[in-house]
């Protein structure tokens, strides 16, 4: 018994211990690919079986009603398939893949597109707009962010639009990912991350230390990647450490909204107009 239990305890100590190692694995990013030619990109997300990518343009102002956003289609390894594929848009951000639709915030509403189609097919409206930002899906449920008035929102056909949270402990909300049932948001005047209890929407703090914080990624090995507009990528190691990784400020080059697929962080960059694939690998 005492020869089992030790080595009961051992596996234990070795599980604990790889994945506290792994939660603060130090990482780099290799340079994959860019592309440019976009028109203000400011977001991307991976299509819902993940052959592809797609990139949202606002192209013009952020919030001019002009009528020529749209969103692109783009290979793996760094190929333009479609550059005008979802046309009609105002000036579309951030963007969430779901059971055949897209949901994109447009200036003033979320737009829901049916992908086979392309064709807008409803709009969520909230009142009182500041700056329409991110979308996340969960559960059925549409998540979006308005970054000006510093309000989470949830939306269901069933349940109709409400508040989620507002005021100053969300000052600046700005990115959202779906998290299994929680959603993480990024909080750009605190600099934090913060994870949604959706249940009872309780937030819990678990990165900080990150200036801008616009797109998330979940690392498999634990942490998170995060892409700051003002031109910074982070690596969120545990909830007290963060690493830099990228400051492209003095190139000029913002990294925007973000998606991190398997070991590929996708990053798309208002300025100049691209989107860039980096690896994310292990830094021994
Ligand atoms: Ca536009
Ligand atoms: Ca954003």
């Amino acid at each position: 018994m005492t020869g089992i239990f030790a080595r009961i305890v051992g596996w234990i100590t070795m599980v604990c211990l790889f994945g506290i190692l792994s939660a603060n694995a130090q990482v780099r990013l290799e340079h994959l690919w860019t592309i440019d030619g976009f028109d203000r990109p400011e977001s991307v997300f991976p299509s819902e079986d993940g052959s592809e990518i797609y990139v949202s343009n606002i192209n013009g102002p952020s919030n001019e009603e002009d009528g020529n956003g749209y969103i692109s289609r783009v290979s793996l390894d760094g190929q333009v398939i479609e550059k005008k594929w979802i046309t009609g848009l105002d000036g579309p951000k951030g963007f969430v893949a779901d059971q055949g639709k897209i949901y994109i915030t447009d200036v003033k509403h979320v737009a829901k597109i049916d992908i086979a189609s392309g064709e807008i097919e409803g709009r969520i409206v909230p009142e009182n707009i500041g700056f329409l930002n991110d979308v996340a899906v969960v559960n059925g449920v549409v998540y979006f962010s308005d970054t000006g008035a510093d309000t989470l929102y949830r939306y269901s056909d069933a349940g109709g639009l409400s508040k989620v949270a507002s005021g100053p402990s969300i000052d600046g909300i700005n990115g959202l990912l779906k998290d299994g049932d929680n959603l993480l948001i990024t909080v750009m005047a605190e600099g934090n991350l913060l994870r949604v209890d959706l249940n009872d929407h309780s937030m819990t703090e678990v990165g900080q230390g990150i200036i801008n914080g616009d797109g998330i990624g979940i690392l498999d090995s634990g942490g998170y990647t995060i892409s700051s507009h003002s031109g910074e990528i982070y690596h969120i190691k545990n909830a007290t450490e963060t690493d830099l990784l990228l400051d492209s400020k003095p190139d000029g080059i913002s990294q925007n909204d973000s998606t991190l697929m398997g070991d590929m962080l996708v990053v798309a960059n208002i300025r100049p107009g691209s989107v860039t694939a980096w690896k994310v690998v292990p830094d021994n």
